[in-house]
């Protein structure tokens, strides 16, 4: 059985929100189409609490942008965004949630930052998705959303790792693109085995 994975269409990661990726809100028609001919549609939403690790504001002289070495290895520091209960967490209010059957939320604890639908950045800590998924017959995923190069690539190769078949719908994802990340991400995703096709593919 298959399901949608809408990831992080939220706020911020959309034009004017804290995190935006360049047209970011382009792609919510295709995904709400495209959620109408799914049996199954799962959304993720990032969840930081005030002053999580992944802010450039909770570390000393720090930028957006640049990274740091954490326990479990480097991370990208970002602008605050998507702290829990504000409006940049909301998801994007063209965004068709009703259809939604399950939302994970990602990123709640402070000290890990958490891009991957199944695994927080630690690469160890699940966030159930998985069990969710198998316990449910699903074997099949179909991945949209944003960001191509962040949340989306991480919850690709993660998925695949856990043994679902994985297809990233082109014109469904958009990315942040730092310094052809966007470009790399896809490589990765295809090698790992991800399959790329359009909405057109899905859509009648
Ligand atoms: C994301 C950076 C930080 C994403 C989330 O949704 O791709 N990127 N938090
Ligand atoms: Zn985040």
């Amino acid at each position: 059985m298959r399901a949608l994975l809408i990831i992080d269409v939220q706020n911020d990661f959309c034009p004017g929100g804290a995190l935006e990726v360049p047209k970011g809100d382009a792609i919510i028609p295709t995904i709400n189409k495209l959620s109408e001919q799914f049996d199954v549609v799962i959304q993720t939403q990032d969840w930081h609490p005030d002053g999580h690790s992944s802010f450039a504001s909770s570390h000393q002289g720090k930028e957006p942008f640049e990274t740091i070495n954490m326990p479990y290895g480097e991370q990208v520091l970002w602008p605050d965004h998507c702290v829990q209960r504000s409006q940049g967490s909301d998801f994007h209010p063209d965004l068709e949630t009703s259809l939604s059957q399950m939302i994970i939320r990602k990123g709640f604890r402070k000290d890990i930052d958490s891009y991957s639908a199944f695994f927080e950045n630690d690469n160890s800590t699940s966030t159930g998705l998985s069990g969710y998924l198998k316990e449910r017959g699903i074997d099949t995923l179909y991945a949209v959303g944003l960001a191509t190069d962040f949340c989306v690539k991480w919850s690709v190769l993660d998925g695949i790792k856990e043994g679902f078949d994985l297809y990233v719908i082109e014109d469904a994802v958009k990315g942040i693109d730092i310094e052809g990340s966007v470009d790399q991400a896809w490589d990765e995703m295809l090698d790992q085995g991800a399959t790329k096709i359009t909405s057109s593919e899905l859509l009648n």
